[in-house]
């Protein structure tokens, strides 16, 4: 067994690794990680999971429900660290992997992946408890600084890979016969709880005229379940390729309106305080027309027009990003353009949410001949050119929720005092 292998094997069991251990696997990651660009491309199939937060033993949940590394390709979108007891162990057993399977696990930033804010929020206290000094604090900050700002997922497909599911007693779902399965819901014991047919592409305006905002009705029935009024007519023949999706931390940035601009951002460096690399890590979608002040004090939130512009101008079927709390794992917005995944269940052991993971299958349906986007602009002038931007469908989508790990499996005493951080 490898010394990597060991401390894996150690990392999983809870137990942080020793320091020296530590700075020597923070040097390879970085080694990796710097020569990962800006945006990372990564083939479907793709497991895509967001906050994590230092809940080691939902971590562990996650890896039950969604598949072990390297068996199941992981995508995950940040904020690893801080709030939760255990954001040691969580963060150097993800880089471990990422060491260990470099093609099998992917890491992008978010915004608790910095100095300042781990400083606040318990990841730095937690380093000095656990080793008596900031050092191993200092070696995972260097490697923050060398993560990825977002991912470009390719080649998914329109349909969902078959399962063997079986479906859940108190399913709401009509599963008969669906021809057209847009979105699975299943849960943690892999039973199927809903199935929501592809829509017809509507109201095309809304595609060419961005500006022109959903009404308020149109825009409640699109929110929180998607699909639902669908009866499984289909939007197009099935295979038909999709557009990449895009994957940040917190959403778009008013100074970026193409992909390649992110390409282009120097984010070797502490997360700055305003600017298009702050704005990826601390964004968030709204209902509003445009652009607005984030309550937060960094990033924008930012509305439908925006996303729908923003995809439509670099063939992106969706945008699939974390950083909000979601009581149901996942929400949908703005005619399922945008996705939230949130992947902390019982979010600082106490917010009763559960979590969820999206998981895209693999295009296989052209064998080899894939006309697929990457996000550059006018790349589909070339490929795509007998379509139209409305007929690039969104990929299917399977969410896994699950509920936060038994309490009796976390060896941590159950009236343990809740740590300052949390005040
Ligand atoms: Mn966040």
């Amino acid at each position: 067994m490898s010394d990597l292998d060991k401390a894996i094997a150690q990392l999983r069991a809870c137990r942080p690794i020793p320091e020296n251990q530590v700075r020597e696997l923070c040097y390879k990651a970085r080694e990796l990680l710097i020569e990962e660009g800006n945006v990372v491309s990564v083939d479907a199939p793709v497991t895509i999971c967001g906050d994590i937060h230092g809940q080691f033993h939902d971590l562990m949940e996650l890896f039950r429900v969604g598949g072990d590394v390297p068996e199941t390709n992981y995508l995950f979108m940040g904020d690893f660290v801080d709030r939760g007891f255990y954001s040691l162990e969580s963060f150097l057993l993800l880089l471990c992997l990422k060491v260990r399977y470099p093609d099998r696990i992917t890491l992008i930033r978010g915004n608790h992946e910095s100095r300042q804010i781990t400083t606040v929020y318990g990841f730095y206290d937690e380093c000095l408890r656990k080793y008596g000094s900031a050092n191993v604090w200092r070696y995972c900050c260097e490697v923050f600084d060398y993560l990825a700002l977002g991912a470009l997922v390719l080649g998914a497909s329109t349909e969902l890979a078959p399962t063997n599911a079986s479906i859940a007693a108190d399913s709401q779902a009509s599963l008969a016969e669906m021809e057209d399965v847009e979105i699975e819901i299943l849960n943690s014991a892999g039973q199927i709880m809903n199935r929501l047919g592809r829509l017809p592409k509507q109201d095309q305006s809304q595609m060419t005229n961005p500006s022109s905002s959903p009404s308020q009705t149109q825009e409640a029935s699109q929110n929180g379940a998607p699909g639902t009024g669908a009866s499984g007519s289909s939007g197009g023949s099935s295979g038909n390729s999709t557009g990449a999706v895009l994957c940040v931390h917190g959403g778009l940035s008013p100074l970026i309106d193409t992909i390649d601009k992110i390409r282009l951002l120097d984010r070797k460096q502490e997360v700055p305080h305003e600017g298009a690399m702050c704005d990826l890590l601390w964004s968030d979608p709204d209902d509003i027309d445009g652009w607005g002040l984030s309550p937060r004090g960094a990033g924008f939130l930012f509305g439908a027009d925006i996303v729908k512009c923003f995809n439509q101008k670099n063939d992106l079927s969706l945008i699939c990003r974390a950083h909000q709390l979601v009581m149901e794992g996942f929400k949908e917005m703005f005619d399922n353009t945008i996705v939230t995944v949130w992947s902390a269940p019982n979010y600082c052991y106490r917010c009763g949410n559960v979590a969820a993971i999206l998981e895209l299958s693999e295009d296989g349906s052209n064998a080899g001949y894939a006309p697929r986007s990457n996000g550059d602009v006018g790349r589909s002038n070339g490929i795509l050119q007998d379509r139209t931007p409305e007929q690039i469908m969104g990929p299917g989508r399977r969410y896994r929720v699950f509920d936060a790990a038994p309490q009796d499996s976390r060896g941590m005493p159950a009236k343990k005092p809740v740590a300052d951080y949390f005040l």
